[in-house]
């Protein structure tokens, strides 16, 4: 989304994760996706890093005018909610605590982001920034787990602010060119 928003041209391939093209690992031994190479040569290995490049070229809706929160709820995203979603995606592989657990612990993050959200249209004030295009797609990761759950959760507000993203004309051309 921030390089389309940027306006900037993309060759996308598809790798599988199974079996990594030997291309990929060359350019980026960790294998992780997604990649990007620019074409004077560099290697931009994290969506994060991909994002603030893609936004530092061109940021017509000045996502990145945020100030220092936007960096802080990044990193709680990145770091501790991420943990807990893949527990709560992936309970069976982690009989550790019931799925519940995971859920709840998840759930810490749903709850700043709904407080947030009551005060303002989006997490960083009025203005859409890069908070809200980095950590939504994650909330849509965690919403899609037990849907029933989700629709009668305490979080209706982060929901309506999820909708407002996937249901996005930039949301839906991305997803579409990447198919
Ligand atoms: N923090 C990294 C995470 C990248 C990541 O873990 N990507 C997963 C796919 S969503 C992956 O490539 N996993 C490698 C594997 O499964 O071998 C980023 O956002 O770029």
């Amino acid at each position: 989304m921030a390089l389309c928003s940027a306006g900037i041209a993309v060759e996308i391939r598809e790798v599988d994760l199974k079996n990594k093209p030997v291309h990929l690992l060359a350019i980026s031994p960790k294998g992780t996706v997604p990649v990007l190479q620019l074409v004077n040569g560099d290697v931009l290995e994290e969506s994060l890093v991909i994002m603030n490049w893609a936004l530092t070229q061109a940021d017509p809706e000045h996502w990145l005018n945020a100030n220092d929160e936007a960096e802080s709820l990044i990193k709680w995203n990145d770091v501790e909610f991420k943990y807990y979603l893949d527990r709560y995606k992936y309970a069976d592989r982690y009989p550790e605590f019931p799925q519940d657990y995971y859920r709840q612990q998840a759930a810490r993050f749903l709850i700043e982001l709904n407080e947030r959200l009551k005060r303002n249209r989006y997490l960083c004030g009025q203005q859409i920034s890069i908070a809200d295009v980095g950590i939504f797609p994650f909330i849509r990761q965690f919403a899609s787990v037990d849907r029933e759950w989700w629709q009668d959760s305490p979080f209706q507000v982060v929901n309506n602010w999820l909708q407002s993203f996937v249901e996005s004309e930039l949301f839906t051309l991305v997803m579409k060119q990447q198919r």
